[in-house]
């Protein structure tokens, strides 16, 4: 499947090979993760080229799909014009979106082949299977952790320590990594900021407190949003942000499926929350692509037009967040089908109290 789309990439822009640099798409091509590396896919033969660092580390891996040969890598320039005028490439497709501009240009004067600079940004949005039962197990551990904050948390702790927390229990429980750094948002302040930077802001009884977090999972992602209460004793006005929010949610989760067109997710989203008042205060996109990058295509955003299809791994996230007041966020990962959706994120949705 994944050489059927270097194959396309190939056919649509006239090329005979396609050169792979970035470490997501030779990750996603190959499985095989390293900071440095190439992958000179061709009509007939796939080539890893890879330094002493992963040498070893290549061959011997169970993982490794899609890869013929495997050469150590000492001078990667020269090692790629080689394999280029041995395979006889004329047109060789490079990473616009990920190649730096002096790469290029010394590219160009040393390789024997023209250079066609594609877009590779939307090769990856199609999942198969195997990718989405990673991105379903990184989402099964980030509920489980997220559960094991509802036990934990208590009045008097601050945003750091929560993150803290969170980072721990990820990690025990079996993550790779975390996907990106823990967001804890409570209260008036640094809740009605979408991406607050975890603070030494102590939770108090009245607030709602926001946690974005995800974890890597064999090279794939997690990323869900929830927020929640401390005591019974809030204000009106968040529970009213509150359901508001989730509807909206519900809505354009509901929505999801092949054919319908990601700036259309977000409309759905956004035009519920401006009907209730609060259009001035959703401030984002409503969700994005996730896989091997925490954001990738499609984005479900305004004025995109990226038109959904089955296996693509999607979020839907709205938020309202109001200065002086504070901030809901929920967000769920989701499987688009063909008649509908999946969710891969599986933490209770409905607003849960915390007993300080
Ligand atoms: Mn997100």
């Amino acid at each position: 499947m994944k050489k059927d789309i270097l194959n396309n990439l190939m056919n649509d822009n006239g090329a005979d090979a396609v050169l792979l640099h970035s470490p997501q798409n030779r990750l996603w091509f190959t499985r095989f993760s390293s900071s440095l590396g190439y992958v000179l896919f061709s009509k007939n033969k796939t080539y890893l080229l890879i330094d002493g660092r992963y040498h070893t580390m290549a061959i011997e891996s169970k993982e490794l799909i899609n890869v013929d040969e495997i050469i150590n890598m000492n001078n990667a320039s020269k090692q790629i014009n080689e394999l280029i005028q041995k395979l006889n490439i004329k047109k060789m497709i490079i990473e616009s979106d990920w190649v730096y501009v002096n790469q290029f240009d010394s590219w160009s004067k040393i390789f024997k082949a023209k250079l066609i600079k594609t877009d590779t940004s939307k090769i990856r949005m199609i999942k198969d299977q195997w990718e989405i039962d990673q991105i379903r197990k990184a989402c099964d551990i980030t509920n489980l952790v997220f559960e094991k904050v509802l036990k934990n948390i208590k009045i008097g702790m601050s945003e750091l320590e929560i993150a803290r927390f969170v980072s721990n229990q990820f990690l025990e429980l079996g993550a790779q990594k975390l996907s990106f750094d823990t967001i804890v948002a409570s209260g008036e302040m640094n809740g009605s900021m979408p991406h607050a930077t975890p603070s030494n802001r102590t939770i108090k009884e009245g607030d709602f407190v926001t946690l974005d977090m995800g974890c890597y999972v064999n090279g794939y992602c997690s990323d869900q949003t929830r927020t929640f209460a401390i005591g019974e004793t809030i204000n009106p006005k968040l529970i009213d942000i509150y359901q508001t929010v989730l509807e909206s949610q519900q809505k354009g989760i509901s929505a999801l499926k092949e054919g319908i067109s990601s700036g259309d997710i977000h409309k759905i989203c956004f035009d519920y929350i401006e009907s209730k008042g609060y259009g001035e205060y959703f401030t984002h996109g409503t969700g994005h692509g996730l896989g091997i990058e925490i954001h990738e295509e499609p984005y479900n955003a305004k004025n995109q037009t990226e038109i959904l299809r089955a296996g693509m791994t999607v979020t839907v996230e709205p938020g309202i967040y109001i200065p002086g007041l504070g901030g809901v966020r929920i967000e769920d990962d989701l499987l688009v089908t063909k008649d509908g959706f999946e969710y891969l994120t599986t933490a209770r949705r409905e607003l849960i109290h915390i007993k300080g």
